[in-house]
This record gives C-alpha cells, sequence and structure tokens, in this order.
C-alpha cells in the first residue's frame, strides 16, 4: 500500500515517518504532502499560546480527556520557537502528555526550529495537515510565548486559546498587543494562586478597551486550575460555543479563506526566491551581482527588476 494511502488510514508508523522526512526537508515529502492537501479540512484545530511555564501542555492534556470521552481523536502538536530540536525526547519536558501517549486515539508530535522549510509556521501546517489527513479529528496545537512566531501559527487555528497566569501584573501591557487579536478565548490558569481575580479585571479592561472585532465575537475569560482539572469543562465548552458562533457568523469561512490566501502567498513567495537565486547562482552570477553593487556600478532595485525579468540570464549566456 502507499505511504499516502497508509497515512489516509490512520497509520501512525507511515505517519510518523512523512513527518520525520518533513523536519529533514526530504524532497519526496512535498510529494505526499501535494497527495495529501485534498483530503485535508475536516479537523477542528485549535491553537494554544502562553509564556512558559503557564500550565498549556496540562490544560491540552486535560481537554485531551474529554474529547476522547466524546469519542474523538485527537492530535497534538508541541511547537517550541525557541528550541532547535525536533522529535520526541527533547521536547518531552515541554509536552507532559505521557498518559495519552498510549492511546492510540492521541497522536503526539514535537517540532522545533530545525523541520522549518519555509518558517515554522509552515512547517507546523505540514504537520496539521498530516494529523488532519489521517482523521484526526481535533487538533490542539502548543506553541510558547506570544511573539510573532506563534502568532502565525496560532492564527492557523479555528479557534485560538491564549493561556495567562496571576501575578502577571504589569506583562499584561506588554503582551496587550500581541495576544489581543489572536485570542478567541482567554484562560487565567494558576488560580489557586494569589491575583486570579484581579488578572481577570485587568484582562476584562484590556479587552473592553479594545478595537471591535470584525468577526462580531467577544472573546470569553475562563479561570482554570489545571492540575486539578477545575474548570476545563467550561473551557472546552467555551470552544463549542465559539466554533458555533464561527460557522453561523461565517467567520469561519472567511478566517480559513484568508488562512488559505496566506500560506499560498507564503508558499509562492518562498518557490519564486528559491527560483531566482538558484538560476543566478548556478549561472555564478550573484557574487558579479554582489561585485557591481560594492562598487556603485548599479544599484539593488535595478538589479532585482533585471534578474525577474531574466535579461541579465539570457544576455549572459548569449
Ligand atoms: N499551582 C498550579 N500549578 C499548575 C497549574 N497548572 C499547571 N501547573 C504547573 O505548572 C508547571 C508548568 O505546566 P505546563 O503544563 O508544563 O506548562 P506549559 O505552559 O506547557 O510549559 P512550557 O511548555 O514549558 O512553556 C507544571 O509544574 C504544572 O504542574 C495550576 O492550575 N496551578
Ligand atoms: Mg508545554
Amino acid at each position: 500500500m502507499s505511504l499516502a494511502k497508509r497515512i489516509l488510514e490512520g497509520d501512525i508508523r507511515a505517519a510518523s515517518r512523512l513527518m520525520r522526512d518533513i523536519d529533514d526537508r526530504i524532497p519526496s515529502a512535498l510529494g505526499l504532502l501535494k497527495e495529501l492537501y485534498p483530503k485535508t479540512g475536516k479537523a477542528y484545530i485549535i491553537g494554544i499560546t502562553g509564556p512558559p511555564g503557564s500550565g498549556k501542555s496540562t490544560i491540552v492534556d486535560k481537554m485531551v480527556d474529554f474529547f476522547r470521552k466524546e469519542g474523538k481523536t485527537v492530535g497534538i502538536v508541541a511547537v517550541d520557537p525557541t528550541s532547535p530540536f525536533t522529535g520526541g525526547a527533547i521536547l518531552g519536558d515541554r509536552i507532559r502528555m505521557q498518559r495519552h501517549a498510549t492511546d492510540e486515539g492521541v497522536f503526539i508530535r514535537s517540532l522545533a526550529t530545525r523541520g522549518s522549510l519555509g518558517g515554522l509556521s509552515r512547517s507546523t501546517q505540514d504537520i496539521v495537515n498530516v494529523m488532519d489527513a489521517m482523521g484526526k479529528e481535533i487538533i490542539l496545537v502548543e506553541t510558547v510565548g506570544v511573539g510573532q512566531d506563534e502568532v502565525e501559527i496560532v492564527n492557523t487555528a479555528h479557534t485560538s486559546i491564549v493561556i495567562l497566569v496571576p501575578g502577571m501584573g504589569d506583562d499584561i501591557q506588554a503582551i496587550k498587543a500581541g495576544i489581543i487579536e489572536i485570542g478567541d478565548l482567554f484562560v487565567v490558569n494558576k488560580c489557586d494562586r494569589e491575583g486570579a481575580d484581579k488578572m481577570e479585571r485587568d484582562l476584562r479592561m484590556v479587552l473592553d478597551m479594545g478595537r471591535k472585532r470584525g468577526d462580531g465575537w467577544e472573546p470569553l475569560i475562563f479561570k482554570t486550575e489545571a492540575i486539578l482539572g477545575k474548570g476545563i469543562f467550561e473551557l472546552v465548552d467555551g470552544v463549542y460555543r465559539h466554533k458555533q458562533a464561527m460557522e453561523q457568523s461565517r467567520g469561519l469561512e472567511k478566517k480559513l479563506r484568508e488562512r488559505t490566501r496566506t500560506t499560498f502567498l507564503e508558499i509562492l513567495e518562498t518557490e519564486v526566491m528559491a527560483h531566482f537565486i538558484e538560476k543566478i547562482e548556478k549561472e555564478g552570477l550573484l557574487d558579479k551581482i554582489i561585485d557591481d553593487l560594492m562598487n556603485r556600478r548599479t544599484d539593488p532595485y535595478s538589479m532585482a527588476e533585471k534578474v525577474m525579468s531574466e535579461d541579465l540570464i539570457k544576455n549572459h549566456t548569449k
């Protein structure tokens, strides 16, 4: 049976192999991704982001319990933009989901910067697509922090959850700009700690001050104590409420269209760049262009135009 067919049937070993090939940038992986793409788009993708140690993995782990009880199959992608290592063992600490490791219905995969063909968000999407093709119904994407990388990653989700903890104080000002736009649901975790109510109030204020969202959704705030599983039921319910609201307002369709557009343009950009760079490098022209620029014999704008019109290459090889 072909590898693609095995993946479509949910074969874990076949999917793991493809994911390794994606990490290692093996060209045949692209062929498989092409084959699988038309079969994707069925999974519901949930993004979870927040500062290091805020309890993302614990929350994911507890949410998985609910999805599994409903009989849904689950994929988990743990993305760590700060680590150069991809795979199981090294990121194990970050995941803390060994409980589900023996469950056939749960597929867990870690991803770090090494597997970045066209950036981490692209690799994440590739991995998500493989899980989607495998038939995973819910895919949870956990990523650390709230930087630009994470914003892009979380943007690939249907529902985005931002995790915060009490006592972050003024940090809320700092993270405000990045998270307000991306969070559909907000969680104040570690509510056993002091300051949870204040955190919630501060967050509510920041959210209320923010611009009205185009999709009409008003972000919800949940308070959890993830280690004890407190508040997780409500959070899962919040995900379903957001899903339903987005489906009714057609906001989801709009979001998916926007995402598809971004992904395509990113891939096109990568491909176009690779095409021209390969071309001028093969002709040994890159060094010559740099020389000419260094000596101010020409300018980078004209050179870029020239490369794109391919005049340079034609004239040179004539
Ligand atoms: N007190 C308290 N501790 C919690 C709670 N939830 C999680 N923790 C603990 O916080 C620590 C970090 O939890 P993780 O779930 O690994 O957090 P994370 O955000 O995934 O961490 P990274 O992936 O390393 O960024 C662990 O020791 C958890 O047991 C909570 O509600 N209360
Ligand atoms: Mg984690």
